[in-house]
């Protein structure tokens, strides 16, 4: 009996060092086919690196470890990596309610419930993805033009390696510095935009910079394909009778929430794909996209939103095109009185790394 336990103890702790890389598997574990064991080396990808593999709940307790998106291991550096985790904690752009600065250490604690495989898609992300969660962009909370210059120079590092960034928000202001970073690598980006308003302000209280703007800079630096713009779930209200029209000026498909309302949006994503075509794309999920009563948790919530089948089939949707970049953004934990929002959050996430050009599916 003491060996049993000696045994299970030192795997558990094997399994708890950050940075692990191995599927822990307990000594008695059956298929070798099925569980690999911790003693003998882990699988190589193509360039003799490791894949990152999260410990399976069956033998290491979920809520143990350090929180980290997915259970993935922390990595200082994306060096050898397809895609990151990474975390922009602010909410010095929010307009209204504040907390989005605590949605990427939520988002992770929430996303231990995930496991390593899509039952809906059959989608197998660590068995073709190099991925981890590489922590977060380190923010002056004190100055929002200073956290964008941060932003930026962060980003233009993950890309730099080709390694395609799944953002863990934080407010919407930080979609701008991060499509500076990949419009600089990629040229001017296609853009998938879920969200309940268009982030398209010139100024808000005479600021240029908020989480009401990102969008209106992307096009002023050229950094978006206009013609390959597409909004989904607009709504409420504004402060005209359409607040809409500059997006549609600039050559966007917008798409009201009124247009989503009971029905699938499986054949609308056939469309957006069709406008996308084969260029870069970079999907930016703003959580208020769904219904308050989905996601309350978040900054600016307006009501008859999506739903969170409606938010999966989107990024579901999004299999096919060349993703350069994802964000999920405005989760805000003060408010998110459940969990549920964060827990939504982590899962979109899980389904944007499924959506990634180089995912394995069954
Ligand atoms: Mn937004």
């Amino acid at each position: 009996m003491s060996l049993l336990y000696k045994r299970i103890a030192s795997g558990a702790l094997r399994a708890l060092q950050p940075g692990t890389t191995r599927v822990w598997a307990p000594w008695w574990a059956g298929s070798r086919d099925r569980v690999r064991d911790p003693r003998r080396p882990p699988s190589r990808d193509q360039s003799g690196g490791t894949y990152n593999v999260p410990p399976s709940a069956e033998f290491v307790a979920r809520v143990s470890g350090i929180a980290t998106m997915a259970k993935l291991p922390y990595r200082e550096t994306t060096d050898g990596l397809d895609a990151a985790f990474v975390g922009v904690p602010i909410d010095t752009g929010t307009s209204n309610r504040p907390g989005a600065r605590f949605g990427p250490r939520q988002i992770r604690a929430e996303s231990a419930l995930l496991r390593a495989y899509s039952s809906g898609t059959r989608a197998a992300p660590y068995e073709s993805l190099v991925v981890a969660d590489i922590g977060d962009i380190n923010v002056n909370l004190y100055d929002l033009k200073d956290t964008c210059r941060r932003i930026r120079e962060g980003y233009r590092r993950v890309v730099a390696t080709g390694c395609v960034p799944l953002t863990m928000g934080g407010d919407h202001t930080i979609a701008y510095p991060i499509l500076q970073a990949v419009a600089e690598k990629h040229g001017p980006v296609g853009l998938i935009h879920v969200d309940a308003h268009a982030d398209t302000s010139d100024t808000v209280l005479g600021e240029k910079i908020g989480h009401g703007t990102p969008f209106r800079r992307c096009v002023e630096e050229g950094l978006l394909d206009c013609k390959r713009v597409a909004q989904i779930g607009l709504r409420g209200t504004g402060y005209s009778p359409d607040s809409f029209e500059w997006s549609r000026a600039q050559g966007f498909r917008v798409v009201h929430a009124e247009e989503c309302w009971f029905k699938s949006l499986a054949p609308l994503m056939a469309e957006i794909r069709a406008q996308m075509g084969s260029g870069p794309v970079y999907l930016s999920f703003d959580i208020d996209a769904l219904d308050p009563a989905f996601a309350p948790g978040t900054g600016t919530p307006e009501i008859a939103g999506l739903t969170s089948i409606q938010g999966v089939e989107i990024v579901r949707g999004c299999r096919g095109l060349n993703l350069v970049g994802c964000d999920l953004v405005e989760v805000s934990p003060p408010y998110d009185t459940t969990g549920n929002t964060a827990l939504t959050a982590a899962n979109l996430l899980f389904e944007m790394m499924c959506a990634l050009p180089k995912t394995k599916h069954y």
